[in-house]
C-alpha cells in the first residue's frame, strides 16, 4: 500500500524542497503540500496542494482526514531571528503546530511524523565544540526554547502513547531555489547571492564566527534516511544532533573568492550576532550515524561550487 504524505509548511526553505524530493521518491500524487499561502508554480503545478493554517487543528486535522494521510512533515516554524521579535506569537506557532500533529498521531489518524529541530536547543553554556547528544542545554532564544520543548513533548508522545515521531536538529541550511526567511545562519545563503550580484557583502555575524552548517541535500537525505529508518532503529525520540560542515564568515568568503577573486566582504554584527554566540560551533552526530548510517556528503568546497553554479542560472533569469 503506498504511502500517503502531508507536508505542512511547504513552501518554506525546507519544506519547498523537501516537498519536491519527496514527490520523486513516492510520487506526486502521494505527497500533499499545504502551507498558509500557495507557493512557487513549480511546487503548485507538481502535486496536490492545500491551504492549511498549522495552528488550526481543524485546519490540519481535514487534510489528514480529507487525503487519508499516514505521515505528517511539520515544517512550518518561526525562526530564530524572526521569533525575538515576535516572541508569544512564535511559541504559539512553533508549539501549537506540533501539539495538534502529535495529538492526532496519538488518536491514530497519522503514523508517522517528522518534526524538525535545531542545533538552537544548545546555549550559551553547553561546550561549543563538537557539541555532544546529550549535554547542558539553556537556549537562550525563543526559537531554541521552542525546539527545546517541543523535544521533550515529542518523547513524551513517543514514551507515553507510542506515537512514531522522529527528529532532526538541523545545523545551519544553504540552498539556492528557496530565499531563507528570518534566520540567523541565513547570512551563508544571502552571501551567495550578493557575491553574484554585487561582488560584495556586508556580513551581520562577525568574521570568526563559526556556526554549524549544512547543505540542503544532506539536510532532505537525512530526514529522508530517518523517516526511513526501521522503527527499532530510532532510538533517540528527542532529536538527533545533525553534523556537516562548521565555518566562520572569513571562511566562506575565502572559498567565494576561489571563483569570484573581486568579490569582498566587510562586517556589521547586529542583534543575531548575540544569537550566533550561543549556539555551537560544531556538532557531534555520532549517534545519527550509528543508529541510521547518516553520513554527510558535501562539504564548504562542493557545497561553494554548487550553489554559485546554480544560482548563476537562477539570478541569469
Ligand atoms: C535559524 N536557520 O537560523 C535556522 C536554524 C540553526 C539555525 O535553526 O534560525
Amino acid at each position: 500500500m503506498s504511502t500517503k504524505i502531508l507536508i505542512i509548511g511547504a513552501c518554506g526553505q525546507i519544506g519547498s524542497e523537501l516537498t519536491m524530493k519527496l514527490r520523486e521518491i513516492y510520487g506526486n500524487d502521494q505527497v500533499v503540500a499545504s502551507d498558509i499561502r500557495e507557493g512557487k508554480p513549480e511546487l503548485m503545478a507538481s502535486g496536490p496542494f492545500e491551504i492549511v493554517n498549522a495552528m488550526e487543528f481543524e485546519q490540519v486535522a481535514q487534510a489528514v482526514e480529507k487525503h487519508q494521510i499516514d505521515e505528517v512533515y511539520l515544517m512550518a516554524a518561526m525562526l530564530s531571528a524572526t521569533a525575538e521579535k515576535n516572541p508569544a506569537f512564535a511559541w504559539d506557532l512553533n508549539m501549537n503546530s506540533l501539539f495538534h500533529v502529535l495529538n492526532l498521531a496519538k488518536e491514530g489518524k497519522i503514523k508517522k511524523v517528522f518534526w524538525p529541530s535545531s542545533i538552537a536547543v544548545f546555549g550559551p553554556t553547553t561546550p561549543r565544540i563538537n557539541t555532544p547528544q546529550y549535554t547542558v542545554m539553556e537556549p537562550s532564544t525563543v526559537y531554541g526554547i521552542s525546539k527545546q520543548t517541543g523535544e521533550r513533548w515529542c518523547e513524551y508522545y513517543h514514551a507515553k502513547f507510542g506515537v512514531d515521531v522522529r527528529s532532526i536538529r538541523y545545523p545551519g541550511l544553504i540552498s539556492w531555489t528557496t530565499p531563507p526567511g528570518g534566520g540567523t545562519t541565513d547570512y551563508a545563503v544571502d552571501i551567495y547571492y550578493k557575491a553574484l550580484e554585487d561582488k560584495k557583502y556586508t556580513c551581520f555575524l562577525a568574521e570568526n564566527t563559526a556556526l554549524p552548517m549544512m547543505y540542503m541535500d544532506d539536510a532532505l537525505a537525512a530526514t529522508v534516511a530517518i523517516m526511513q529508518a526501521p522503527a527499532e532503529k530510532v532510538k533517540i525520540r528527542s532529536s538527533y544532533n545533525l553534523g556537516g560542515i562548521s565555518f566562520t564568515p572569513a571562511e566562506i568568503a575565502a572559498e567565494i573568492k576561489t571563483h569570484i577573486p573581486e568579490f569582498t566582504i566587510d562586517y556589521a554584527p547586529d542583534f543575531r550576532q548575540a544569537i550566533a554566540d550561543s549556539w555551537p560551533a560544531s556538532i557531534d552526530d555520532t549517534a545519527a550515524q550509528t543508529d541510521w548510517n547518516w553520513k554527510h556528503q558535501y562539504d564548504l568546497k562542493s557545497m561553494t561550487q554548487v550553489m554559485l553554479d546554480n544560482l548563476a542560472i537562477s539570478l541569469s533569469k
